[in-house]
């Protein structure tokens, strides 16, 4: 069973002004498709990790996953892991601030809900090139940290360099901010948060410390 593009869960111009509906068309339509397509062919006739779904894809990735086919699986895979994550957390109508228990350990984990977005938007800025920055939950612990290319947590520590379960992520390869943005990623790292979906970051929180 083939890999497939989710659709995007709102449309494409629903994240105005924050992020233009052609940079979410061309993201989503061409580049995540990208992903999936070639995730597809790099894995095109074996089963047994075809069968997999992604998140067992990304786990596997080294342990299971053969020389010839492990670049372009952690690519593709990754690319197509990580915006499908990425589209889950933003929405429309949302932004604003996380709420009860994750709302808490935010601010026991940062000191305040502001130094903890001044952090992330640090890691994001901070990372050379492309690449993502994430939140994740390490141990039971809310760490802050960034991955190069479409790496993600899942990967493991030897690969993606941090390792635990994401919450929340946020893009910072330029084909995510260039159209509006250009060169100012930090200011595409402020406008994010008008368009984070703290109600989904919540439910990845709660899913993640079961
Ligand atoms: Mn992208």
């Amino acid at each position: 069973m083939a890999y497939e593009l989710p659709p995007l869960p709102y449309p494409n111009n629903a994240l105005e002004p924050y992020i233009d509906a052609t940079t979410m068309e061309i993201h989503h339509d061409r580049h995540h498709k990208a992903y999936v397509d070639n995730l597809n062919k790099a894995l095109a006739g074996n089963a047994a990790l075809e069968s997999k779904s992604i998140d067992d894809l990304m786990k596997a990735l080294s342990s299971s996953v053969p020389d010839a086919i492990k670049g372009p699986v952690r690519n593709n895979g990754g690319g197509h892991w990580n915006h499908s994550f990425f589209w889950r957390i933003l929405g429309p109508k949302a932004g604003g601030a996380p709420t009860g228990k994750l709302a808490d350990d935010i601010k026991a984990a940062f000191g305040s809900f502001d130094d903890f977005k001044a952090k992330f938007e640090a890691a994001g800025v901070g990372r050379f090139g492309s690449g993502w920055a994430w939140l994740v939950v390490n141990n039971g612990k809310l760490e802050i940290g960034s991955t190069a290319n479409q790496d993600n947590p899942l990967m493991g520590k030897g690969i993606a360099g941090i390792e635990g379960t994401a919450i929340l992520g946020v893009d910072v390869w330029e084909h995510a901010y260039y159209l509006k943005y250009q060169n100012k990623r930090a200011d595409y790292l402020k406008a994010f948060w008008n368009v984070v979906n703290w109600n989904e970051v919540a439910k990845n929180y709660d899913a993640a410390k079961k």
